[in-house]
């Protein structure tokens, strides 16, 4: 089978050393996906870098800029987090440096989540053990 699509996505957070809450964001389609919430983020087009991927995702889909802090590696040899068969995404915390986060492209609501509200809402399963692991992230702050 073909290698999975590589997805691109951020927690986008409130402060990069010292997180206190996390934005999360509900998919409007596809269907199957609708509902539920995940990282922003999308897949990085052809003679794309993952980075500037992310930009424009964020810009397209929240119309922010945002500047990345580190990248939160997932178990698979290029950093990424396994999602499904088809795809595979790498995540970067990041800060919103101008603009306010709306819901532009597929998503109907955006929520800032607390530590504690983390798994108040309904992830996307392959979003899930990266909530797990940012969540120790918060308490270390
Ligand atoms: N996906 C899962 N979690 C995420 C993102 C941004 C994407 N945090 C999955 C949903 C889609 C696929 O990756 O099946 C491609 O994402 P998009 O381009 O539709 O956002
Ligand atoms: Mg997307």
């Amino acid at each position: 089978m073909a290698a999975p699509i590589l997805v691109v996505a951020a927690a986008l957070v409130d402060d990069l050393d010292q997180p206190a809450r996390m934005l999360a964001a509900r998919r409007t389609r596809p269907e199957a996906l609708a509902g539920r919430w995940e990282f922003p983020g999308g897949k990085v087009d052809q003679g794309e870098t993952p980075v500037s991927a992310l930009h424009r995702e964020l810009r397209e889909e929240l119309g922010v800029t945002a500047e990345l802090g580190r990248e939160v590696p997932g178990p698979d040899d290029d950093g990424s987090w396994p999602l499904t068969e088809r795809y595979r995404m790498r995540l970067w915390i990041a800060r919103i440096t101008e603009g306010h986060p709306e819901p532009l492209e597929d998503h109907d609501e955006l929520r800032w989540l607390s530590s504690a509200e983390l798994h108040d809402v309904d992830w996307i399963e392959g979003d899930l053990p990266i909530v797990t692991a940012l969540r120790a992230h918060f308490e270390e702050a």
